[in-house]
């Protein structure tokens, strides 16, 4: 008889992660043990300590660590009975390579020795070979053997950062897994999520990643995937870690505290930059990922927008009464309603002086930025996008063949009277053309793109549909899709529903939910040919760079993008909108913590829908949103087709005056944003800053997210509620002087209720500093 120590439950690895299907025999059958638990969310099935893998010939090198991992078979419970609860084939042979690039950046990196996996193709700044000296690395790096784990320290404290020596790890073809000990319960990142804090809730609680046009809601995965984290050390000491992997995956944590992460595919490829402040966490983050775009002056401007324009008259009217009403402006975007039955790089009968407008506005010295889908329809005969697209064999086809995989989107069928009372479904069914999609990890689809951009800014047989756009806004690049996986559906049944299916919004529905199938085949510049089931999540980030080339080669500016779907290392080339919310009061606080996650992945040209995207904004929550939308890097009024107006000249005069002082504050301190949108390009720092970046070894930052920094020296304290004129704001300690009346006061760290009438928004200035600034103009261009 074996007597066992019982396990404590925050020493429990849940080995049955599918959930619902959990029993005790499935458990057993699994290998792993089964006790029953009344504490919610603490696993009953949970993996033993007996090591899977042994690692073996560690060599210890000057600049990294080499070891060989064994698989040891089947534990002795499951192998009766070896393919019932198996989570795809075992990968016997693994090899674990540690790599010291920099005294601050390492990398460790798990993979097959014996057969190359899919790899991301993302190409990260890594020196050639690794520079500085043993002494000043800031980590130090333990291989522990039985069973295998890797242990990661912080030299100066001795904590222990990574600690991955834990049950459960897994390498199997299409379920990889690792868990590892956290220093703190203070971890922020992970996306792209809607949170309800800034900080992760770590008590029992999943998230997964999978690009999907999926509005952000609690725990559901959103556009973009980000498996990134920032952690605080108990002494404030700060690192970040990314999972370089682009399978659809989760993340779950306990309170232990610890992290697993499970992905369906490539490899375990992290990498770990040690600051060791918050912000140099960033800083060597986006080192390594690639340093943001530098957006130009006038995308610091205040935007308009809005989906269901009627026509180019409501644009220019709307323009007039901004002017008219003296309120700060620079950016009209137009949406999708500008195409011709929502086709790419066409324009509708509606919006046939559109060119002319642009031009005009432009002599005020406005700017326009148009939006672009990325899905093209293949239901016309003289549509050339589609048949040059054709011609340079762009499109994602289906595996070993030369068919489309044709899906649904926006674009609508020729000689259609669409009939908008009709359900989405109906209507996807009755007026939806086929459309392919555009396989940009092609190169040769980054050039046909950057064509069709061309024609459409100077469109070579009709000037007057020449649209001079000055940036391009990137939706639907999930890439989003009407119909699940193509419009015959999909053939393959483990890629669209894999044996372990991550925590997604589509985990009911298959992988190919509401995008393309699993196995659509795609090509890397190399010529070597991946899964759509790898590269998903790559979409977005794959049109982003060959787009705001193309924005430049044909503007001749610096021009700008925002994109919806974003990967690291996006920032390099775009912005990004944070989608599709509503227009409530839960939202304002909510785009603060969406903005701060954008900063901690490299990608600081930010902002939500201000005054919010579905339903219709009221009069008071739309003033507070222009407050504090007037300091959102991005700061864009946007709503839906068939909502109420909430542009600043929808409401009353009382609204105009409003919007009028608050932006003529932004556009006062657009120096200062304009030089921190400098530094976060050559420095990589952070532009919309958590207050724990800048007051680190005070911890009541540490849970701050109702209240924000842009840099180092403006701190904004917005009110996010309704029938509320007073805020309560936290000042760490140090000089603060109020923004409007320009008295100081000393904090010792203080909570203070601050005065909020419904004109006003908190701001404050940092002593010590000087803010560059300017006299406010009705634009950019304006004196
Ligand atoms: O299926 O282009 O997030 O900003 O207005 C909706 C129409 C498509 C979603 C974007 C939103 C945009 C809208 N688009």
């Amino acid at each position: 008889i074996e007597w066992k120590l019982p396990v404590s439950d925050l020493e429990k690895f849940n080995c049955y992660p599918e959930g619902a299907a959990v029993s005790e025999e499935r458990c057993r059958l699994r290998g792993c043990l089964w006790e029953y638990t009344t504490v919610p969310d603490v696993p009953t099935c949970y993996y033993d300590t007996i090591p899977r893998y042994a690692a073996s010939n560690i060599q210890y090198l000057p600049t990294g660590i080499t070891t060989d991992l064994a698989h040891l078979g089947a534990p002795e419970s499951a192998r009766a009975a070896p393919a019932s609860g198996s989570l795809s084939a075992a990968i016997s042979f693994l090899q674990l390579s540690v790599i010291y690039h920099t005294e601050n950046m390492l990398q460790f990196k798990i993979f097959d020795s014996t057969n190359k996996r899919y790899e991301v193709p993302v190409t990260l700044n890594t020196p050639p070979s690794p520079v500085g000296s043993p002494e000043d690395r800031l980590y130090d790096v333990r291989i522990q053997n039985n069973p295998f784990g890797i242990q990661i320290r912080r030299k100066s404290s001795s904590t222990v950062i990574w600690d991955s020596q834990l049950p459960g790890f897994t390498f199997n073809d299409m379920f990889l897994s690792i868990s590892t000990r956290l220093p703190s319960q203070y971890i922020y990142g992970f996306g792209e999520t809607e949170h309800t804090a800034f900080r992760r809730n770590i008590n029992w609680t999943t998230w997964g990643m999978f690009a999907r046009d999926e509005p952000p809601a609690y725990k559901k995965n959103s556009y973009g995937v980000h498996p990134y984290y920032m952690a605080l050390e108990e002494d404030g000491s700060a690192h970040g870690v990314l999972l370089l992997n682009s399978n659809a995956m989760d993340v779950s944590f306990q309170p232990t505290p610890a992290l697993t992460y499970r992905t369906t595919g490539g490899i375990l490829d992290f990498y770990m930059v040690l600051g060791p402040t918050p912000e140099l966490v960033t800083q060597q983050y986006t080192e390594l990922i690639g340093r943001p775009a530098m957006t130009p002056y006038w995308a610091l401007g205040f935007q308009l927008s809005r989906y269901g324009y009627q026509n180019d008259t409501e644009i220019s009217q709307l323009y007039k009464a901004m002017m008219a009403a003296q309120i700060p402006y620079d950016v009209q975007h137009v949406d999708i309603d500008y195409m011709d039955r929502k086709l790419d790089f066409t324009l509708s009968p509606s919006f046939q002086n559109l060119g002319l407008l642009i031009e005009q506005m432009k002599n005020g010295s406005m700017r326009f930025i148009l939006i672009l889908d990325p899905a093209i329809s293949g239901n016309e005969t003289q549509y050339r996008p589609f048949t040059r697209g054709q011609d340079n064999n762009v499109f994602i086809k289906w595996p070993n063949s030369n068919d489309i995989v044709w899906g649904k989107v926006w674009p609508e069928l020729p000689n259609v009277n669409v009939d908008t009372s009709l359900d989405h479904e109906t209507q996807v069914k009755l007026y939806r053309a086929y459309v392919a999609f555009p396989d940009f990890l092609r190169n040769s689809t980054a050039a046909w793109w950057k064509m069709e951009i061309k024609e459409l800014y100077a469109n070579s047989e009709e000037s007057e549909k020449s649209l001079k756009f000055d940036g391009l806004w990137l939706d639907m690049n999930e890439p989003s899709n009407f119909v699940d996986g193509s419009v015959r559906g999909c053939s393959d049944g483990i890629l669209n529903d894999p044996p372990y299916m991550p925590y997604l919004e589509s985990r009911d529905r298959g992988l190919s939910s509401k995008t393309l199938c699993m196995e659509s085949e795609q090509v890397l510049p190399d010529g070597s040919r991946v899964r759509h089931y790898d590269v998903h999540s790559l979409y977005g980030w794959a049109q982003a760079r060959p787009t705001y080339e193309a924005v430049q080669e044909v503007t001749g500016q610096r021009g700008v993008i925002i994109t919806r779907s974003t990967f690291p290392s996006s920032g390099r080339w775009g912005g990004h909108w944070l989608g599709d919310n509503m227009a409530a009061w839960d939202q304002l606080r909510k785009s603060i913590i969406g903005m701060m996650e954008f900063s901690l992945f490299g990608i600081p040209y930010t902002g939500a829908d201000i005054c919010g995207f579905f339903g219709n904004a009221e009069y008071e929550m739309c003033v507070r949103w222009m407050q504090l939308g007037a300091f959102y890097p991005f700061s864009r009024n946007h709503n839906t087709i068939g909502t109420r107006r909430q542009d600043p000249v929808a409401w009353n005069s009382t609204f105009e005056m409003f919007s009028r002082k608050v932006l003529q504050t932004r556009y006062t301190l657009l120096p200062y944003l304009y030089t921190l949108m400098h530094k976060a390009h050559v420095e990589g720092s952070t532009v919309v800053r958590p207050l724990l970046h800048e007051f680190t070894n005070d911890n009541k930052t540490w849970d701050i997210d109702c209240q924000f920094m842009l840099g180092p020296a403006l701190l904004i304290s917005p009110v996010l509620e309704s029938n509320t004129f007073e805020t309560r704001a936290y000042f760490p300690r140090g000089r603060w002087y109020d923004y409007s009346t320009e008295s100081g006061s000393v904090s010792t760290g203080e909570w203070k209720i601050l005065g909020a009438p419904l004109d006003h928004i908190n701001l404050h200035i940092r002593g010590g500093y000087i803010l560059p600034w300017q006299e406010p103009a009705m634009n950019t261009h304006a004196r």
